[in-house]
């Protein structure tokens, strides 16, 4: 392991406000917009949207702060913070177990992240052209299906997605991410507040899709349906797999980590909310399923941009936002290998970025190949694409969330938990109690009621 510290000024994010961004710009992305509302779909709608925001309390808020108190009281990458904490304590190496599960995880979850988001910008370019005006639902649907079953076509997005990704990476934190992500984000934001106007007004299914996400029926609750839930939790929040703890490392020393984890725990939910406002009432107005599966957001969102004024337009500025939100999703992905990379084999960061994201996109290849000519590859009754979303969101995820609740609340000092949380004494407790004892035992008990 190398000494270098990123602790220096010149690697710490300089205002307050850059790390809440870079955070929530980590958090906000495509499993908001795009999985949030496809999955709550699938289960059902209500009892899987009350189960999931129970989930961000519970759980996501608590190991928000976890995450983000070992990469900053350590402020090295994800593996050396953990190497630090448990050469301090004196304690087995196996715990670093939950960087390199961290690092795993990020990094199966960015081959398949890519390819999705290859698909908004595959979807904003048709729109710029005009291809969809005009469509019916059933039209773009089978638009859709094209793109999916296009190897070539999925695979040139994918690649330019990557490129950015590698490109803005490669460049640093403080170049790459800070002056973008202050206009794009409040800019989706806005973008998101208008077109729930339009499904407000605009479908005559408004109700109709609030009802769906709000109003629950218990009986709904399968194991696997509070398994997603929980899953989503993790996933929307960018827990379990290191992001936060890499991004703890450059979060200055007199942020409040409590007050930033709630601000971008709320600003998450609210997004995914938002999103599903947008999508269900579209859904129902144009006679689709809420069940379609990852489609859905495509489909339904552009159907409604085809037959709207200006839909194109907007459309296109719609897919190009998500885009880029996805883009400081996948760049939070590729840090905690980025950070560890560079520090174990004093290589650059641009060639570390090419080296890593190189490898995200090849790998990224199965998962496109999945969709299409590799659809009857299956493996534990699965093709590429589901197996490691299914792997990353029910397994890897809890499984490394647990972990390091375990760790920071069971073993870490508590003198570094009480300096870097800086709250009073009742908070600290209630923290403590669901670091320890909530996390932990949800998992345990969602991970074995789907099992059996
Ligand atoms: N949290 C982000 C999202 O919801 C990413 C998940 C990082 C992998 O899109």
């Amino acid at each position: 392991m190398s000494g270098k510290n990123p602790t220096t000024s010149k690697n710490t994010w300089n205002s307050r406000w850059t790390f809440i961004l870079a955070a929530a710009g980590s958090a906000i992305g495509l499993g908001n917009i795009w999985k949030f509302p496809y999955i709550a779909g699938q289960y059902g709608g209500g009892a899987f949207v009350l189960m999931y925001m129970l989930f961000i309390v519970l759980i996501g808020v608590p190991l928000l702060m976890a995450e983000t108190v070992i990469g900053r009281s350590a402020r090295l990458s994800p593996l050396n913070a953990m190497r630090k904490l448990t050469s301090d304590l004196g304690i087995s190496p196996a715990w670093n177990g939950i960087a390199w599960l961290g690092m795993l995880t990020s990094f199966v979850v960015l081959t398949f992240y890519s390819v999705i988001a290859g698909w908004t910008l595959s979807y904003a370019f048709e729109l710029l052209t005009g291809h969809f005006v005009g469509m019916s639902p059933a039209e773009v649907g089978s638009e859709f299906d094209g793109l999916v079953m296009s190897a070539s076509r999925q695979t040139f997005w994918h690649t330019v997605f990557m490129g950015i990704t590698i490109f803005v990476t490669a460049r640093g934190i403080h170049k790459g991410l800070e002056k973008g992500l202050q206009v794009m984000m409040p800019t989706l934001f806005l973008l998101l507040i208008v077109m729930m106007g339009y499904s407000m007004f605009a479908t005559g299914e408004f109700m109709r899709g609030f009802h769906f996400m709000f109003d629950f029926n218990l009986s709904n609750l399968t194991g696997k349906a509070v398994m997603a839930a929980m899953g989503q939790a993790f996933f929307t929040l960018s827990l379990g797999m290191c992001a936060l703890m890499a991004y703890g490392a450059y979060m200055p020393a007199n942020n409040s980590i409590p007050r930033t984890a709630l601000n971008v725990a709320f600003l998450d939910t609210l997004m995914a909310i938002i999103s599903g406002l947008i999508v269900f009432p579209i859904v129902y107005a144009h006679g689709m399923e809420p069940s379609a599966g990852p489609g859905l957001l495509f489909v339904s969102l552009t159907s409604a941009f085809a037959s709207m004024s200006g839909g194109s337009v907007v459309g296109f500025i719609f897919f190009v936002l998500v885009g880029i939100a996805a883009l400081s999703s996948a760049i939070s992905l590729l840090e905690p290998s980025l950070a560890w990379v560079t520090e174990r084999f004093s290589m650059s960061r641009a060639a570390a970025t090419v080296l890593i994201g190189g490898l995200v996109w090849f790998v990224g290849l199965a998962n496109v190949l999945s969709f299409n000519h590799w659809s009857e590859v299956k493996i534990l009754g699965r093709g590429f694409f589901d197996l490691f979303a299914d792997a990353t969101d029910l397994i890897l995820l809890p499984l490394g969330g647990a972990l390091t609740a375990i760790f920071a609340g069971w073993v870490m000092k508590r003198s570094i938990l009480v300096n870097e949380l800086t709250m009073d004494s009742g908070m600290f407790n209630i923290w403590l109690a669901l670091i320890r004892i909530v996390v932990p035992v949800s998992v345990l008990l969602v991970l074995i009621s789907a099992l059996t």
